[in-house]
């Protein structure tokens, strides 16, 4: 009966660890995180939260817990905010405590802190200012990178085309998207487009469109909960690795070819950008301004300035087939306010509220990255009269910001009148952020935001929008839903119009 013996020793060691944790519980002064469903030694909350289904099981403590509690992933506390109040009142009213970042174990082995996105600190302040600034120079939120968009927009629309043969051939536009959305952040850090048949694109764009996939699994979500353990164990976890570090790779090479043809004085693009300031700051101790960080902040704007769009593109054309009347009063609109003699620009947009609206409630509908990327505060926090200890992770959960009934009309349904008045006029609202908010807000948002005007209205303005399916037989349920909502697989066929 030794496996008798091995069960009961361990199930004694269990229940001694389990005392001992509750009893240091009670002892300690420091244990005021806010409230939350009692954890048990190493599994945390375990027995509360479906590890594979994260952001469903927080939903149900939230109804039980209120807007802010306190729950044990695997033995890590989290601290969970709800709704628009709390978290406006952690990311923007104390912005500077929760402007931390932790990553997650799928993505630390990536980035082990370098690069922009999952840095923190002096590394966090020196990648974000210089990217912005770089961004800004290529034209973020200027009309150079607006000709830009315009002119891959006429490329799209070109693939669009080729598709009708005889009959309209459906398609999955997954790919058309990802394309032509990557080809503007490629002007900006690869200084070109891309050809739609380059080999080394095409695969990029699948390596890009897999691992977004990949990182929302059931399976990354447990994998994050129990990496402490099951990071010893081969398995499934090293793939969105594996394909980040091909993408890597891609980048190292193409900073090769920059420094082979390098002139400081008419730098191309972000890499170029990049390497002029690792020489400005070579005798610098205190750069942060090399190899490494070129290689991530590159790799970190080329997967958020593609995937995240041309998701958003992706969701929003199923929703535009989904509810045939939107797509009817957006073509309404464009021909009202543009016609067809010329090209969509950016001024367009404050003359159009319903294509505006439209976007709007795309956006807050797909619910892109519906807890936020993770947070963390960078100092001993005091937050409605508890203490969160330095180094507490935080989930602003995003999606509970976006549906939050108390700031919009219809929470729980796609109807661009969330973002319009009774005169039909756009209508902002704070709960409004895909973006994120505080600090760590998107710093692509600007360009984001013109590619989406952009891309949505040339595309209307030439082409209806038909399903495969009929309307009510179309599901929007997200074919994953973790670190992102991956929007399901349809096929749509464009009708020239
Ligand atoms: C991302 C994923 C992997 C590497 N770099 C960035 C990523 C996905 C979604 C976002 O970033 C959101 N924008 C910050």
């Amino acid at each position: 009966m030794e496996l008798a013996g091995a069960v009961t020793l361990l199930v004694v060691v269990y229940v001694s660890c389990l005392l001992i944790a509750l009893a240091k519980k009670k002892l300690s002064q420091k244990g005021r995180l806010p409230p939350g469903p009692i954890p048990l030694p190493l599994v945390g909350n375990f027995l509360q939260i479906k590890s594979s289904e994260i952001l469903k099981s927080l939903l149900r403590l939230h109804e039980k817990y209120g807007p802010v509690f306190t729950v044990y992933l695997g033995a890590r506390p989290v601290v969970v905010l709800c709704g628009h109040q709390a978290v406006k009142e952690a990311l923007i009213d104390r912005a500077e405590d929760f402007s931390g970042r932790v990553t997650n174990a799928t993505l630390e082995p990536t980035f082990q802190g370098y690069g922009v996105v999952f840095a923190n600190g002096v590394c966090w302040k020196q990648m974000r200012r210089f990217s912005l600034t770089v961004l800004r120079n290529f034209g973020m939120g200027k009309k150079t990178i607006q000709d830009r968009i315009e002119e891959e927009a006429q490329f799209l629309l070109a693939e669009f085309r080729k598709t009708k043969g005889k009959e309209e051939k459906p398609i999955d536009p997954t790919y058309y998207f990802s394309q032509a959305v990557s080809n503007i952040i490629c002007s900006i850090v690869f200084g070109d487009r891309f050809d739609y048949e380059d080999k080394d694109f095409q695969n990029l764009m699948h390596m890009m469109n897999n691992s977004f996939r990949e990182m929302s699994t059931g399976w990354a979500q447990f994998y994050d909960t129990y990496a402490s353990f099951l990071k010893y164990f081969p398995g499934p976890h090293t793939k969105v690795y594996d394909l980040l570090e091909e993408m890597r790779l891609f980048i190292a090479k193409r900073v090769k070819k920059n420094q082979e043809t390098f002139d400081p004085s008419l730098p191309r693009d972000f890499i170029d950008c990049f390497l002029i300031q690792m020489e400005k700051e070579k005798d610098n101790p205190l750069s942060e301004f090399n190899v490494k960080n070129l290689e991530l902040t590159t790799l970190n704007l080329f997967f958020a300035g593609t995937e995240t769009v041309s998701s958003t593109l992706r969701y929003g054309f199923l929703f535009l087939v989904k509810y045939p009347d939107v797509q009817a009063k957006a073509h309404e609109e464009i021909d009202r306010v543009i016609g067809h003699n010329r090209v969509p620009n950016i001024e367009d947009r404050s003359q159009m509220p319903y294509m505006d609206a439209v976007i709007h409630e795309v956006q807050r509908v797909s619910d892109l990255i519906p807890m936020d990327l993770a947070h963390m505060v960078i100092r001993d926090t005091e937050f409605r009269g508890y203490l969160i200890p330095k180094g507490t992770e935080i989930y602003p959960i995003l999606s509970t910001v976006l549906n939050d009934p108390t700031m919009f009309k219809t929470p729980d349904a796609f109807n661009p009148e969330n973002f319009l008045d009774e005169n039909g006029r756009f209508k902002k609202n704070d709960a409004f952020v895909p973006f994120s908010l505080g600090k760590r807000v998107c710093l692509g948002e600007a360009l984001a935001r013109m590619e989406l005007f952009l891309f949505f209205t040339t595309i209307l303005q030439s082409f209806r929008l038909k399903p495969l399916l009929a309307p009510e037989d179309l599901d929007t349920t997200p074919q994953e839903s973790g670190f992102a909502n991956i929007p399901p697989f349809y096929q749509i066929s464009m009708i020239p119009r």
